[in-house]
């Protein structure tokens, strides 16, 4: 290459802007961008659109490099893999990380924000406040996208909370967890990738996720039932080391950043329009998608009412502040 510049530049064609462009050519990048979630999923396949409209954007100057299904970082160590710069960026389900933060459990109050709309007002509330915990601990945030609406999966018929009692409920996180300890519950905790496996032994017979999970999972093979209870939208955010995000060219940088702005308008469209998809393959493959009945519905209420009182004791004046906020837009 240095001959080909050299030659360039004794055949007078090399002006300083071709030798800029040759040199940024030359200057690749390639990040590495674990995600827990399989292939198939829509947050994973809109991660590998970001990652190809980088690559046209810079020229292949910038290479991400998707690493799905958990198969590099579990799903609770990416963020700090994320931190310390074993991997440049990454994707989270953000609630994973309520321990550290309280903001970053916002999504996860049940019955907060129910449907896209709700969630998207939630988000816009509460992104300044997750931007700026996710900035002091070296992170910057790129995009974020929703899951469907949280539903619960079971093999037998759930008529109230009551019916809940006793089953093997798998966690995801914080909140999930404490669901299982109010209606009495055994709580297990099984990241996404693991819950195939988890079904598929019995290790849990009972869960809330989304519709999108429950197809990913093929959960037809072990439960029967879905109540769509439509009781949060939980988010993913896809961030990146703060340090390898300033070693990039400027350039380089806003071609991220607007992909990851095309990202995120894309993702939460996915979403929506992801949901009915999913519901439908439940269906096709035998599930019973039911509509929770007013007691089922009057327990979680409840249920939401304790977990809501939990994370304003947590996150205190400036959580009460962003709930505030979302509640006058
Ligand atoms: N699926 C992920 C998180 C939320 C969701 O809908 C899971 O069940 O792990």
């Amino acid at each position: 290459m240095k001959r080909l510049l050299s030659n360039l530049i004794f055949s007078g064609l090399a002006g300083a802007a071709l030798i800029a462009a040759a040199g940024s050519a030359l200057a690749q990048t390639a990040w590495v961008l674990p995600s827990a979630y399989p292939p198939a999923n829509y947050h994973v396949q809109n991660l590998s659109q970001f990652a190809s409209d980088v690559d046209a954007a810079t020229k292949g100057a910038l290479k991400i490099n998707i690493h799905p299904n958990a198969s590099l970082f579990k799903a609770p160590d990416i963020k700090r893999a994320v931190q310390t710069g074993q991997a440049q960026a990454g994707e989270v389900l953000i609630s994973l990380h309520e321990n550290e933060n309280p903001v970053f459990g916002i999504d996860v109050v049940p019955f907060l924000a129910t449907s896209f709309d709700q969630s998207k007002k939630l988000w816009a509330a509460s992104r300044p406040a997750i931007e700026k915990a996710l900035d002091a601990q070296g992170l910057k945030l790129l995009y974020t996208t929703p899951w469907p609406p949280q539903g619960i999966f079971t093999k037998k018929d759930v008529n109230g909370v009551a019916d809940l009692k006793g089953l093997k409920w798998r966690a995801y996180n914080v909140g999930t967890s404490r669901i299982a300890e109010i209606v009495g519950a055994q709580p297990v905790t099984v990241q996404a990738a693991e819950l195939p496996q988890a079904l598929a032994t019995g290790v849990v017979n009972g869960l809330m996720t989304s519709s999108a999970t429950g197809v990913d999972s093929k959960i037809w093979e072990s439960l029967t039932h879905y109540y769509d209870t439509q009781a949060w939208i939980p988010k993913n955010v896809v961030f990146v080391n703060k340090a390898a995000f300033a070693a990039l060219d400027p350039a380089v940088q806003k071609a991220v950043t607007d992909a990851a702005a095309a990202a995120e308008t894309r993702g939460w469209g996915l979403g929506a329009e992801k949901t009915a998809a999913y519901m439908e393959t439940l269906k096709k493959n035998g599930m019973q998608v039911v509509e929770p009945s007013a007691d089922l519905k009057k327990g979680l209420g409840e249920v939401g009412a304790k977990l809501t009182e939990d994370w304003l004791k947590k996150a205190g004046a400036d959580g009460a502040a962003i709930l505030d906020a979302y509640k006058k837009m």
